[in-house]
């Protein structure tokens, strides 16, 4: 049997039968102890658990008993972010845990093929959170599993939706899957590491829409400070929305393939066998009746030999951002993929530093900015790449990336938007085309937090900005020896949060 996973606005009702069978196995796995490893809760800690959140979110009793020593560590604390693991590794938890609520739901009477709906918060009409998520009463009773009060939201009030303004699907527009720590792109899938519960570089799929839809979703209490449970790597697994918005994340990466001529899984030996191939942790997952799944990266690649898909992998109707500022350039379309995204193109890349500054900028309240110095040298070969192409002289332009380097905090619902050169004293929502990219600090507590897995060297988010300076030369808004950084958080940043960015640099990635 095949499963497929649906819209979950479009199975035919709130509370439509794939709907309510979740609600049900959660209940079912709600019920199970922690020390179960097919508990809801256990496989919460597969993902990442910090027991004192968990304590203070209500997650977790003082002396409760606690899982085996041997299945907490072959299970807990797995996830893996800031890596190229990000899309295999999520697969296999959601294929985890889609058996495991399966298995309740067909003891309980419901459909062999039940699988999990996913949410597609970029089509029209579906970006609020599915209705049966949002109330606390259900077909069943008063006690709704699929609800949870600690999601706050994108201005913390709890009404939880996803502002078209703030994701989009730039990432499908890479032709990589693996980028690099160089400055210039993280790939569409990430960058090469060992296992990685954290790590440093965000992929581009993983920073956006996937981190900032996470902080979206859980906002934060105003009132404690807490997160939200979607906001923090380590509580966000005991929210049943999560395998929703990661089920729509695992389906854009088989959007993303349905490309083959340029879109690949990587074919490297440490990514096809995963962490195992460099003497690491293997991936595992619990599955029903005892049974321990094993997986690697490259079992992970193809749906079929999964045993299932998504009734719609059709590629979005936006262009991609490359794809777009080649059409405004005035190349046709199909040669300006043809050219920019040609494999045989592929190679030794160079990644040069253009400019840097904002070195140890706190980000608290409503915005922060820096002046970068620009190396007029290096600045004048990007111009010169966009005005070659635009003659004819040059197949590919550069592309510029910002990276937010080592950016550290103690609050994981932060989300800003990043803008370039607004002119001081005005308001930055009046210059779209100065927006760069929008961040959400998804994984920064853990990823500043220094133990023994981790430096403590927080996030760096890499921004592709090429069409941003792009419009700006053309408009004559560049100056060649400085740049404009603003950054303006979707929330207030409050002090405690302790939000700090290392360096902002830019660099330039010739073809
Ligand atoms: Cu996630």
């Amino acid at each position: 049997m095949a499963f497929t996973r649906r819209n979950v606005w479009e199975l035919g009702g709130d509370w439509a039968d794939p709907i309510l069978w979740y609600a049900r196995g959660i209940k079912a796995l709600k019920a199970r102890p922690l020390k179960d490893p097919t508990s809801w809760r256990f496989y919460g800690g597969i993902h990442g658990i910090d027991a004192q959140l968990w304590g203070q979110l209500g997650y977790l009793s003082p002396n409760e008993p606690t899982p085996s020593s041997a299945d907490i560590k072959a299970y807990w604390n797995q996830c893996q972010h800031g890596s190229w693991y990000f899309l295999p590794w999520h697969r296999g938890y959601l294929l985890g845990i889609e058996a495991v609520v399966r298995d309740a739901v067909v003891k309980l009477g419901g459909p062999a093929d039940w699988a999990i709906p996913y949410w597609n918060y970029f089509k029209a009409n579906e970006s609020a959170l599915p209705p049966a998520f949002a109330s606390q009463n259900w077909p069943d009773g008063n006690d709704n599993p699929l609800f949870i009060p600690q999601r706050y939201g994108p201005n913390n009030d709890g009404d939880v939706f996803i502002p078209a303004d703030q994701i989009n699907l730039a990432a499908l527009g890479d032709t990589e899957f693996t980028g690099s720590a160089d400055g210039g792109s993280a790939g569409f899938g990430g960058v090469d590491t060992g296992f990685s519960h954290g790590g440093n570089v965000h992929g581009d799929l993983e920073s956006q829409p996937h981190d900032i839809v996470h902080v979206l979703i859980g906002g934060s209490d105003d009132n404690t400070g807490l997160p939200g449970l979607m906001s923090d790597p380590d509580t966000a697994g005991l929210d049943p929305i999560f395998y929703l918005h990661h089920a729509n994340i695992d389906r854009l990466w088989e959007v993303w393939r349905e490309n083959p001529t340029t879109n690949k899984d990587p074919n490297e030996t440490n990514w096809l066998n995963g962490p195992p191939a460099v003497g690491e942790r293997a991936f595992m997952m619990p599955m029903p009746g005892g049974v321990q799944f094993t997986y690697t990266p490259d079992q992970m690649s193809n749906l079929a030999a999964l045993n299932y898909g998504y009734d719609d992998v059709s590629p979005p109707a936006a262009a991609p951002q490359a794809v777009a500022r080649l059409r405004a350039l005035g190349m046709p379309m199909t040669e300006a993929v043809a050219q920019v995204r040609s494999p045989a193109m592929a190679g030794p890349r160079s990644t040069e530093l253009i400019g840097a500054g904002g070195t140890n900028l706190r980000v608290t309240g409503t915005q922060a900015s820096a002046a970068l110095a620009l190396d007029s040298a290096v600045h004048r070969k990007v111009t010169d790449s966009l005005e070659g192409v635009a003659t004819g002289a040059q197949p590919a332009p550069d592309r510029v990336f910002l990276n937010l380097e080592n950016v550290r905090g103690l609050n994981d619902a932060t989300a800003f938007k990043v803008y370039i050169n607004v002119p001081d004293g005005e308001d930055p929502a009046k210059y779209p085309s100065h927006l760069a990219g929008s961040v959400a600090l998804f994984g920064v507590r853990k990823a500043t937090k220094s133990d023994q897995q981790q430096a403590g060297n927080g996030i760096t988010f890499v921004l592709e900005i090429t069409q941003v300076i792009d419009s700006l030369h053309l408009a004559g808004k560049l100056d060649a020896n400085q740049l404009h950084v603003r950054l303006v958080p979707t929330r207030p940043v409050p002090e405690a949060a302790q939000v700090s960015i290392g360096r902002i640099s830019i660099f330039r990635q010739g073809a």
